[in-house]
């Protein structure tokens, strides 16, 4: 008889699906849909095909040592005792010889919804209890968005529950792919239904992207790291042709008529029209006055911003605007609206977790330059001297910009060790690497963008002697004396139980039976309390409004009000280069699996005008560079791209040739580890190149 398990991916979608997996005779045989999850909550390829994943051929099976250079392939096996005992003697040795700050904790979207086995949280509470650690801030996906958004909200939860999309009558996704990058489960089935409904769904992206075409009414192109300058020729319109909601932004806004000043140009800079707009984005002025006029007309309005639109050179301005656009037009805290912040900050079902203690010593750095870190420490001006990197949930020699300077980084290390289920490029720049076990392999509770929580059973035995990361920190942390304060005794049973000890979940045997546990409102609004009443409800601003104009902010040497800044292009590399997600991998994950690759090979996306003018053909090998490296791979010439914009999936695993040219195409061997500013934050949609055929 086939078992039919509850089971949910515990992986970087920012969000996981409620699934089942169908096992017969000890082997998973299918992964659909969990039906309790009704009409909108679905999985996506990357859930229904995780068997291929789960039993890939060229799983690590045993602890490895590295005998050969850094980044070879040259690991021999060693037995669990031994690699423990090794890891163990090496973080002792680094630290009675450097300080706990030595090492740099790295990685961490591996597994990073799950509330056990969760490759953030472990690892911080492992090289917590170990004394101290040199950590890294802001993260990859949102650190513009994360830093400035405070300024403007505090510390508000301003998300919306998906379901909300149904009052909506106009959607902007500005810069947002859900129907690749997901965004959590529900998302694609809300739109979807909104499109058949005959709301207008307005698409922001320099590519006609799968969304576009299967979710949207309207494509608007304009050049990536724009965003700003279209948003600020949008308020133009929205100022000059009387449609700001003024009682609503006198009511909640601080420092509006600043920004009012800057969008006319009434303090000495040119005024931000449509025409001056259209100069710097390349969407026509006629695309941003209809688009500004309908959104100025209609309510309640959802924005929905990508990710993408902050990983961009001045990012986080585009992110202070997007909320002006929403206050401006009285759709913050309005259901069917939303707040213009990243959708993701609205909390789930209370439950509990597995907690990290803060050290003593923990230096940080930003995420973005942890190779400089590595290669500068202080006297660079970092907070320290890195020796070691443990490594837990991450590729980021593969994942961080500049793929050529993590790889120099890493041999600058004593020792690296890891945890993961394949040999990626960044497990090859270890000096151990401990096999870990996949998602299906263990049993958790996951979180999600939404109010619900899933149950996720264990569904499949581990491979040969992979195991969880949760026991490989246990047996470190015996061998370093703080075993019993690392796992208090408890097995995974008992955490699980733990959590839902500490959660609104009534009863966990029925939601361990069901997998879903669904929190009683989805119609959530953040911040409809402080629209309700301001007075009762304040931010925590220092206004207690919405701070379209900051002094705080002003503070970090930018200016108080969100300004469009630009990255000029050179004339050297005239193209801007895109890296957003591919449908068919997590970051770097799945690109060694032979089914994920052949759905989508790596190609550069290029229009053909910009194809012509170096004569390049569909299909054609082509060489992208950068003043960081070089990538060469087939051509693919498209008018679903915007003319001056080339577009390189991000996720590939670098292969070199004879002359030290990437021809994997990983969009990380062209990218700068020059951050965005203030935030120091990722700018791998700002990335300047040539292509040569
Ligand atoms: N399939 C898949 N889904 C994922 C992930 C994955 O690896 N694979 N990763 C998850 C994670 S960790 C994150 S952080 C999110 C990331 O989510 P996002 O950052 O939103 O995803 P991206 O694919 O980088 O970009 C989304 C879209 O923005 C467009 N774009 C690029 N630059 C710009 C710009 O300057 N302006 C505008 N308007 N559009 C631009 C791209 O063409 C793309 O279609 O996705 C999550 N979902
Ligand atoms: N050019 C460019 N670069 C980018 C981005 C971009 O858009 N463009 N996106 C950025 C973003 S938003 C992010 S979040 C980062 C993500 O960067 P990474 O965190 O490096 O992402 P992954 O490639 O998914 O790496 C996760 C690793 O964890 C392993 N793993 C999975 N599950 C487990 C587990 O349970 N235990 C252990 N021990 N290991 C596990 C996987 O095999 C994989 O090697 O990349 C960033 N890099
Ligand atoms: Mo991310």
């Amino acid at each position: 008889m086939p078992q039919h398990l509850p089971v949910t991916c515990n992986r970087d979608c920012i969000g996981g699906c409620p699934l089942i997996a169908t096992v017969e005779q000890g082997r998973i045989t299918r992964i659909s849909d969990n039906p309790l999850g009704g009409r909108y909550l679905h999985g996506c390829i990357r859930g229904y095909q995780a068997m291929r994943q789960l039993y890939a051929p060229d799983r690590l099976t045993q602890p490895l040592l590295r005998v050969g250079p850094r980044g070879s392939s040259e690991f021999r096996p060693i037995s669990w005792p031994e690699a423990l005992d090794r890891v163990a003697d090496k973080l002792r040795d680094i630290r009675e010889r450097y300080g706990p700050q030595a090492v740099l904790s790295l990685g961490s979207s591996g597994s990073c919804v799950g509330l056990l086995h969760n490759t953030g949280s472990l690892k911080a509470r492992f090289l917590g209890l170990f004394g101290g650690y040199t950590v890294t801030y802001g993260g990859y996906s949102a650190a513009a968005a994360g830093f400035a958004t405070p300024y403007v909200l505090g510390n508000a939860a301003a998300g919306i529950d998906p379901a909300t999309v149904q009052h909506s009558r106009l959607v902007i996704l500005w810069g947002a792919n859900v129907s690749d990058t997901r965004l959590g489960c529900e998302w694609h089935a809300r739109l979807r239904e909104a499109k058949q409904r005959g709301t207008p769904v307005i698409v922001l992206d320099p590519r006609r992207t799968r969304t576009v075409r299967e979710l949207g009414t309207q494509w608007i192109p304009l050049l990536p790291g724009t965003d700003a300058a279209l948003m600020l020729a949008v308020l133009y319109v929205l100022i000059d042709e009387g449609l700001v909601d003024r009682p609503f932004v006198e009511r909640y806004a601080h420092g509006f008529d600043q920004l009012d000043q800057h969008v006319m140009g009434r303090d000495g800079t040119p005024p931000k029209t449509p025409a001056w707009a259209a100069a710097l984005c390349g969407t026509p002025a006629e695309t941003i006055i209809a688009l500004a006029r309908l959104y100025g007309q209609t309510r309640p309005t959802l924005l929905l911003p990508g990710l993408s639109i902050q990983r961009t050179v001045g990012g986080e301005e585009a992110i202070r605007l997007s909320i002006a656009l929403q206050t401006a037009t009285g759709n913050l805290g309005r259901r069917g609206g939303s707040s213009g912040a990243l959708s993701l900050n609205i909390p789930g079902p209370r439950i509990g977790g597995i907690g990290a203690p803060t050290p003593k010593v923990m230096p940080a750095i930003p995420v973005y330059r942890w190779p400089d870190a590595i290669l500068e420490g202080k006297a660079g001006g970092f907070p320290s001297d890195i020796r070691a990197v443990y490594n837990v949930g991450g590729n980021y020699v593969v994942e961080g910009a500049d793929v050529r300077k993590n790889m120099r980084a890493f041999e600058r290390l004593e020792f690296a060790v890891c945890h993961d289920l394949f040999l990626t490029p960044t497990a090859r720049h270890c000096d151990i690497v401990l096999p870990a076990t996949h998602w299906l392999e263990r049993q958790d509770i996951v979180t999600a963008q939404g109010n619900y929580l899933m149950f996720s059973h264990q569904a499949a035995s581990p491979l040969a002697d992979a195991r969880n990361d949760y026991d490989i920190f246990c047996a470190l942390a015996e061998r370093l004396g703080f075993g019993q304060a690392f796992s208090e005794g408890k097995s995974e049973e008992d955490w699980l139980r733990e959590f839902v000890a500490r959660s609104e979940v009534p009863d966990y045997e029925e939601f361990k039976r069901t997998g879903l546990y669904m929190g009683s409102d989805q119609q959530r609004v953040g911040l409809a309390d402080f629209v309700a009443d301001p007075q009762a409800h304040p931010l925590s601003t220092p206004s207690g409004r919405v701070e379209i104009a900051s002094e705080a902010y002003a503070r970090t040497g930018f200016p108080a009000i969100p300004q469009a800044r630009l990255l000029p292009t050179q004339e050297d590399y005239p193209l801007r280069l895109i890296t957003p997600k591919s449908r068919y991998r997590n970051h770097s994950q799945f690109d060694n699996i032979p089914w994920f690759q052949q759905r989508e090979p790596q190609r550069l996306w290029m229009h053909p005008h910009d194809a012509a003018a170096r004569g390049i053909a569909d299909g054609q090998q082509v060489t992208v560079c950068s003043p960081q490296g070089r990538v060469r791979i087939p051509a693919y010439v498209t008018e679903d791209i915007m003319p001056g914009v080339v577009c390189l999936l991000e996720g590939a695993w670098p292969c070199w040739d004879a002359d030290g040219v990437d021809v994997a195409g990983s969009a990380n061997v062209l990218a700068p580890t020059e951050p965005t500013m203030p935030s120091e934050g990722s700018r791998t949609h700002s990335v300047l190149v040539q292509v040569q055929g």
